[in-house]
């Protein structure tokens, strides 16, 4: 260990100790962290007006594991990997299963694509029509068969179904439709399996979103039993939305199953978790660190399955450094959450000392969290700055050699 690191880490973890933080527990919760990254972020992509070609970006899955495994390598918290199917589709699942073991990676989530298909046009699994429910249907059985395959957990469901005119539709027939179909999803799955609900209030449809809240998400998600919960994509709310809040009440009622982190300033922006607002994910891993330690069981237990996905979509910055970040924001923002000095928190709020309650959470905030992180990394075998660790790597600047410009071009609108 470099001296001037040691000293800092040791300064720092006085200060800790001096505030009744366990040190050593602390160090063992970063060492187990767990951040998926998504096989979408190494591969080209961008915004519906332009994918701009990224020398090295991944043209297939086999290159989106290897790069994957690049950011576990760096960080050693990142060692599974979502799969968007079709994208992702291959016909050697086995075969994929052994090269991510190889790499140390696992497959993570499995994503069913239920918005790029002619037939989806008014709907898949809210549609009128019983035909196209049946197709959508028929492909989330298909990823669940994968997700057999490849060992995954979860099926993480996102759906495009939505109306953008008043009248255009039906809204509790689809709301049924709904539910049925997710009925049978949930009934092929092996009980050791979750499906993941994701909801979003706006795009692409605009007058209504079939599934456009944690509520109706969690409603769903009650109904449908115990192997389903609620995904929270923290770029799927409304400004100004409380998610924290969501956050809180979803693992209080055994009902969270995941995120999908990323950044919003305005819409589902997709930006690099933490960037933007790193206050707001500082908040969201505090009160996952504050159930962990909750004594009802089920709330604790809640908080160990949450699976916690990155669900980025990197337009202008390179894609290896972008997803290598945000990993680290992750790890930033849950240190400073497990510093929070709970006792004291909980002191303050019995006193309804409101700001000094507010000042226990900023102390932790502002804690310069670095030097936990480097000595958590050397613990772990690892280079205490993974950026600097990345910047000395040949392996971005290999694979821009060996790929090129991937495709890049194209977007959503005519000509584009
Ligand atoms: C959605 C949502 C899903 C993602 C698609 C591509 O906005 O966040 O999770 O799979 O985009
Ligand atoms: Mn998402
Ligand atoms: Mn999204």
């Amino acid at each position: 260990m470099g001296s001037a690191q040691k000293d800092e880490f040791e300064r720092l973890s006085d200060g800790l100790q001096q505030r009744g933080i366990g040190i050593d527990e602390v160090l063992r919760a970063i060492k187990s962290q767990h951040i998926e990254t998504p096989s979408w972020g190494y591969g080209d992509s961008g915004t519906r007006f332009k994918v701009f070609g990224a020398p090295g970006a991944a043209r297939n899955v086999y290159e989106k594991l290897d790069d994957a495994a690049f950011i576990h390598s760096l960080t050693g918290v990142a060692p599974s990997v979502a799969l968007h199917i079709p994208w992702d589709k291959t016909d050697d699942w086995d075969g994929l299963a052994v090269y991510a073991a190889q790499r140390g990676l696992s497959i993570g989530a499995i994503n069913p694509n239920l918005f790029q298909d002619d037939i989806y046009k008014f709907g898949s699994l809210c549609h009128t029509d019983a035909e196209i429910r049946g197709q959508a249907v028929q492909h989330c059985l298909e990823c669940v068969e994968i997700m057999d395959k490849t060992g995954s957990r979860d099926l993480s469901l996102w759906l495009a179904d939505g109306t953008n005119y008043a009248g255009q539709d039906d809204i509790r027939a689809r709301k049924r439709n709904l539910e049925a179909a997710l009925t049978e999803i949930v009934a092929a799955m092996p009980g050791d399996r979750r499906l993941l609900i994701e909801y979003k209030f706006f795009e692409p449809a605009f007058y209504h979103t079939d599934l456009a809240d944690w509520g109706m998400a969690a409603n769903l998600a009650r109904k449908l039993g115990p192997q389903a919960k609620v995904l929270v994509d923290t770029g799927h709310h409304a400004p100004g939305t409380n998610v924290e809040h969501i956050v809180a009440f979803l693992v209080d009622e055994g009902l969270l199953g995941g995120f999908h982190f990323n950044s919003r300033k305005y819409a589902d922006d997709d930006l690099i978790v933490g960037t933007t607002n790193p206050f707001e994910l500082f908040l969201i891993y505090n009160e996952l660190v504050a159930a962990e330690q909750d004594s009802e069981p089920e709330v604790a237990a809640c908080v160990r399955d949450v699976a916690y996905m990155i669900d980025q979509s990197h337009n202008v910055e390179p894609k290896l450094e972008a997803m290598l970040q945000s990993v680290l924001n992750c790890q930033s923002a849950y240190a400073k959450a497990l510093i929070v000095d709970r006792e004291a928190l909980a002191r303050r709020r019995s006193e309804h000392d409101v700001l000094g309650a507010y000042r226990v959470l900023t102390d932790a905030f502002d804690t310069d969290v670095r030097p936990l992180l480097a000595q958590a990394r050397i613990e772990l075998g690892l280079a205490p700055d993974p950026m600097a660790a990345f910047s000395d790597s040949p392996y971005p600047a290999q694979v821009a050699a060996e790929r090129g410009m991937a495709r890049g071009g194209g977007g959503g609108y005519p000509g584009a």
